[in-house]
């Protein structure tokens, strides 16, 4: 895969980012989500590459999403697996909250996992505790295996998860192991991210949340050489039989090379709102600032970008009401 798509990678979730960073604090998250999903699409399709959505928004007759099976890029260059979530947290945007972000990943056709629409349960960190994590382990152990990876007492490690009433059981185990919690409202692939970074505060992910996004976070840790490990929930019939015609055994733990296979795959998330590691969307005198973290699991480069684009020149940028 061209090194050079990274620099189109940041073009599209910029864009994205910037089109529904208008609908901020509005209420109004389908609005968000389709202003997104319009520029995302819109800029795609000037990119060459043969992309096919594995991971997105919903099926075809779902659109405006970006639905499974979707056919992205001018029809010409490498052939790839697509997995976005042009608006990871309409929540978050409806309500002026934090980390929402455009985000998008892409690697060798065949090496995303298909991950099925519904949840899974995720355990996430950065590169210093890799290999010493267990999904399955009790969280006392998990946190204990982090606070030594990281040279830090219990008390000093920082669990993130989603302020869900699931998540009752592990909260009140991370708090009787003394450590600490940042609860967040939504966004976990922005939750697993940030435990690779230390400015953000944050050294462990728990939780159940969404499997497409376990699979984009993935992405994300395999190009920060961090760690994410999974176990899809399947809660009725229908979606226990989804697993199994996918050929998914639902008891097994999927490990880093299940979730994304080999190293060719690149990352990009542009912030919508402000966020532990990416501000969001600025706009100012007809101007919007964006900022962006684009990753390439090949070479381990981590870049962010900052972009200042004229409204003027991208009317495309712009929605109207
Ligand atoms: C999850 C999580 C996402 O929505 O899918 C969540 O992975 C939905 O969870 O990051 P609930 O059913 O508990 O609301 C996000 O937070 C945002 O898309």
């Amino acid at each position: 895969m061209e090194r050079s798509l990274s620099m189109e990678l940041v073009r599209i979730t910029e864009a994205a980012a910037i089109a529904s960073s208008k609908w901020m604090g509005r209420g109004l998250k389908n609005e968000a989500d389709d202003a997104a999903t319009t520029a995302m699409r819109t800029v795609f399709d000037t990119i060459p590459m043969r992309g096919v959505v594995v991971i997105g928004e919903g099926e075809m007759d779902e659109a405006p999403m970006l639905y499974i099976g979707e056919e992205l890029g001018t029809g010409n260059g490498p052939e790839v697996d697509v997995a976005v979530d042009p608006l990871e947290g309409t929540n978050i945007v409806a309500a002026g909250g934090w980390n929402a972000l455009a985000v998008l990943a892409i690697a060798d056709r065949g090496n995303l996992l298909n991950a099925p629409d519904m949840y899974m349960e995720k355990i996430a960190v950065g590169p210093e505790s890799v290999g010493k994590i267990d999904i399955n382990a009790p969280v006392i152990d998990n946190l204990r295996a982090v606070a030594k990876a990281k040279n830090k007492n219990i008390e000093e490690v920082v669990a993130t998860l989603m302020d869900r009433p699931r998540h009752q059981d592990i909260i009140d185990q991370i708090r009787a192991a003394g450590a600490r919690i940042k609860l967040i409202s939504d966004g976990d692939v922005a939750g697993a991210i940030n435990t690779a970074f230390d400015q953000t505060g944050v050294d462990i992910l728990f939780g159940i949340g969404g499997a497409p996004e376990g699979v984009i976070a993935a992405v994300g840790l395999k190009c920060l050489g961090g760690e994410i490990q999974g176990k899809l929930l399947p809660q009725n019939e229908e979606e226990a039989q989804r697993c199994i015609d996918m050929g998914i055994d639902v008891s097994k733990v999927l490990m880093m090379d299940d979730l994304v296979k080999g190293d060719d795959a690149i990352f990009a998330a542009t912030g919508v709102t402000d966020g532990e590691l990416l501000k969001g969307v600025q706009l100012k005198g007809g101007f919007a600032e964006s900022h962006t973290l684009v990753m390439r699991a090949k070479s381990g480069t981590i870049r962010f970008i900052e972009g200042r684009h004229s409204l003027q020149k991208k009317p495309n940028l712009v929605m109207n009401d």
